[in-house]
């Protein structure tokens, strides 16, 4: 008996001790080809990375996992030009990679190689290359690992030039830290855009020099809802003054963080709708002139932004601030949930629906989104707008962002309109994601994890022309009910990686029990980056 005993205990230090270098395959986004060969490559501290050009970006492109080595292994590898046949880690731009986001990637026992179109090929090959070295590079200094990487071969692309997960927080502020926590997720799943929902009738987050009223008074509400939204005589609140704001060098220094990793930060500043915090500051643009208060309660509200001289003027010098200060192309400019009660009693408003011999309020948006499209364009920028700027016709170079179901996206795309699907029946990140019962506190609805990962963005009823206005796909995260940054990234993941492998990978590869093994040996990894995500699946029935 003793002697099974002590059988048992020294096989399984045994396995204890393989697991803990064993190669591993739990590759999310799942490549688009890979083939697995025998015998593995090993890191050690004279693997040397070999850039075939040592230009910034590729410096950034091998950064990340570099910095990983040094915490995990307690060694950062050498990079360098001349070449190697050996102990290294070829990186090469090639033009013959087809897709710019894509790479190939060749594991052999003596060398690595990783070629790709751009540094932002090479980037998502290393995080493959840091996928396939033991869930240990993600935690700080162990020396007794075996640093090793299974020979493949694998050939990979993103299905969509467009991957994302948006943050708000304007009901809820997350500081800046926590933004570059949560831009090293969205890399470390091949995502590549970070939507900043940055203001909304609860908070006003961006410094903006022109104004600073928008922060000083739009940044903070005396009042918060607390618990669960109810009728008004149930309702109760947290007296606690709230708020918070990123200056522009907060800014810059996530555009940085987020640059280095190749993510592009889209801010969005919304109008004319989810106005309170920016009203509160500049009563004046509204149509009743106020006086308002920042909102502590969540839901849509009647005052919105009114459309005369005064109001476009602010918003193209707000926007002017905006799109000097972030690179991306788009800048979103919101769009939804704009009540047209203040309108209808407006005589200005009125007045204008007139001269501009428009039909109603929506026709009314229309034209308010169109002049700040013209405006952005002439900034060099373009509009993506929520699926509400369809309504009263769209403007011309708008990017729809489909967030009530799939419908506003499939008219936008027949518009020949690009389109970014988000929408709430499968991404809507603040749903509840396993029983309500024992779950905390959610705005509502129900997207458990093999729900979020059944989404095909492309729509069946799209012919070739319009499925190329499909540009991808993004999970959102309001923040009403999440109020801390661990909660944020309970709620992000795991379901924000199943819109990263529906994003990236082809969707004849797609197969959801695979990817909630391939998930659940992840977790360990996610331990290691200290990121707090739901475990639902682990006892989740087939
Ligand atoms: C709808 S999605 C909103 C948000 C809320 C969200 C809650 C969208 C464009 N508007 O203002 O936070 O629902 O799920």
């Amino acid at each position: 008996m003793r002697k099974n005993l002590l059988f048992v205990f020294v096989a399984l230090f045994f396995t204890g001790a393989l697991a803990q270098t064993k190669p591993s395959m739990d590759l999310i986004p799942v490549p688009a080809k890979i083939k697995t060969n025998s015998g593995q490559f090993t890191i050690n501290s004279n693997t040397r990375i070999v850039l075939s050009s040592n230009t910034p970006e590729m410096q950034n492109a091998v950064a990340v996992l570099n910095g990983l080595l040094r915490s995990a292994a307690g060694f950062r590898l050498e990079i360098t030009e001349t070449p190697a046949t050996s102990n290294a880690i070829v990186c090469k731009l090639n033009a013959s990679v087809s897709n710019k986001e894509g790479y190939r990637l060749s594991v052999q026992k003596e060398l690595i190689t990783l070629e790709a179109q751009t540094p932002q090929g090479i980037f998502y090959g290393m995080q493959t290359l840091r996928q396939l070295l033991p869930f240990q590079i993600e935690r700080s200094y162990l020396s007794n690992v075996l640093w090793r990487i299974p020979c493949v071969e694998i050939e990979d692309a993103p299905r969509f030039a467009y991957r994302g997960l948006m943050l708000d927080v304007a009901r809820h502020f997350h500081s800046k830290e926590f933004v570059m926590k949560f831009i090293d997720m969205l890399a470390y799943h091949k995502m590549n855009r970070f939507h900043w929902h940055l203001t909304d009738d609860q908070g006003w987050r961006i410094e903006i020099k022109k104004y600073p009223n928008l922060t000083e008074t739009g940044a903070y509400r005396n009042r918060t809802l607390e618990g669960r939204y109810t009728v008004p005589e149930k309702r109760k609140w947290n007296n606690t003054r709230y708020g918070g704001y990123y200056t522009q060098e907060d800014i810059k220094e996530v555009l940085a963080y987020a640059q280095k990793r190749f993510v592009t930060v889209v801010p969005e500043i919304e109008m004319p709708g989810h106005a309170v915090a920016a009203l509160t500051a500049y009563p004046q643009l509204s149509c009743t002139g106020g006086p308002f208060e920042v909102e502590g309660l969540w839901g849509v509200f009647n005052d919105i932004y009114c459309p005369k001289e005064e109001t476009f003027q602010f918003l193209e010098n707000v926007l002017s601030e905006v799109a000097d200060l972030f690179p991306s192309q788009y800048i979103h400019i919101g769009g939804d949930e704009a009540p047209k009660l203040r309108w209808k009693n407006c005589a200005h408003c009125q007045a204008l629906i007139k001269k501009e011999g428009l039909k109603d309020e929506h026709e009314l948006q229309s034209y308010f989104i169109k002049r700040i499209e013209k405006f952005v364009k002439s900034k060099g920028k373009r509009i993506i707008g929520w699926d509400e700027i369809l309504e009263g016709g769209l403007a011309p170079n708008a990017t729809v962002m489909s967030w009530r179901g799939e419908s506003g996206g499939i008219d936008a795309a027949k518009q020949n309109h690009d389109v970014i699907m988000t929408p709430n029946t499968y991404v809507y990140l603040d749903y509840f994601q396993a029983n309500p019962k024992t779950e905390p506190l959610s705005i509502g609805g129900y997207l458990p994890l093999w729900k979020v990962y059944s989404y095909n963005p492309m729509p069946a009823s799209l012919n070739q022309d319009e499925a190329k206005h499909i540009l991808g796909i993004q999970g959102n995260i309001w923040t009403e009910y999440i109020t801390t940054t661990s909660h944020v990234e309970y709620m992000a993941f795991p379901r924000g990686a199943a819109i990263a492998e529906t994003g990236w990978s082809p969707n004849e590869k797609k197969n959801y029990a695979d990817f909630k093994e391939r998930m659940i040996r992840q977790f360990k990894r996610y331990d290691g980056v200290g990121w707090n995500y739901c475990k639902a699946i682990l006892t989740e029935e087939e």
